[in-house]
């Protein structure tokens, strides 16, 4: 049995929405965020020594990484749905999907989270100007300009299919939905991008979209 290791409002949603397109069984196993921190509570060390979600385990196996899990299941279990054929420029498009959603996407993302939170944190009154100073022109000379570059790349990836690798939906569309479900709730993804607001509104209208959120529990991505 595959055991999801799934941490709520996160990057592990991906994984249970794979595996109800591939409508495999499989069981989750839950871990709720530190409610000031927004960290991984420390069971989930036990399970991989990162302590990060996603984790899956399938028989004596263990998998951290979201883009190999994803690679790995859609593989395994596919039947070469969602997976284009090796060899072909298709699947050289799917491989450069999976990787560029954690690899380029995420960064600048994640920078904005942090720099968003040090600009509130609290801090003695005489640091709190610099501290405020600095996280904004981190923001605007570095992390504003770095999202909208990506932004703009990724509006312009669909401007002829509707999914990154082309005509079909692949498992590296799963792996980009979430830099892109966390670009609208802390970057301003929003409808003045049509195409990745109507890729958004087209992958959680899927059946097994909905029913990975039914499995999973709350999905709300951190505003800031
Ligand atoms: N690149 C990794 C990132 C894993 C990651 O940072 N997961 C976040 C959830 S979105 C996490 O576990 N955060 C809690 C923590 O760092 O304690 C992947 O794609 O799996």
């Amino acid at each position: 049995m595959i055991v999801v290791h799934h941490l709520n409002n996160s990057r592990s949603q991906r994984v249970l929405w794979l595996l109800e397109e591939l409508e495999l069984q499989y069981e989750v196993r839950r871990y709720e965020r530190d409610a000031q921190t927004a960290l991984a509570p420390p069971p989930l060390k036990q399970v991989h020594p990162l302590g990060k979600s996603p984790v899956i385990s399938d028989g004596a196996l263990t998998l951290a990484e979201s883009g190999a899990i994803i690679d790995y299941l859609a593989r395994k279990y596919g039947h070469e749905r969602l997976v284009p054929a090796v060899d072909t420029p298709e699947h050289l498009r799917y491989t450069y999907w999976l990787h560029y959603a954690e690899g380029s996407a995420m960064p600048p993302l994640l920078l904005k989270l942090v720099f968003d939170r040090l600009e509130r944190a609290p801090a003695p009154f005489f640091v709190r100007p610099i501290v405020r100073m600095i996280a904004g022109r981190a923001k605007s000379s570095f992390i504003e300009p770095q999202l909208q570059l990506h932004l703009d790349y990724m509006e312009a990836a669909l401007a002829s299919n509707e999914w990154f690798v082309g005509t079909q939906f692949t498992a590296a569309d799963i792996q980009m939905s979430f830099p892109l479900e966390a670009a609208r709730a802390r970057a301003g993804l929003d409808q003045s991008r049509p195409r990745l607001s109507a890729f958004l509104d087209r992958i959680q209208a899927r059946p097994a979209y909905q029913r990975a959120l039914a499995r999973g529990g709350a999905y709300q991505l951190m505003a800031s």
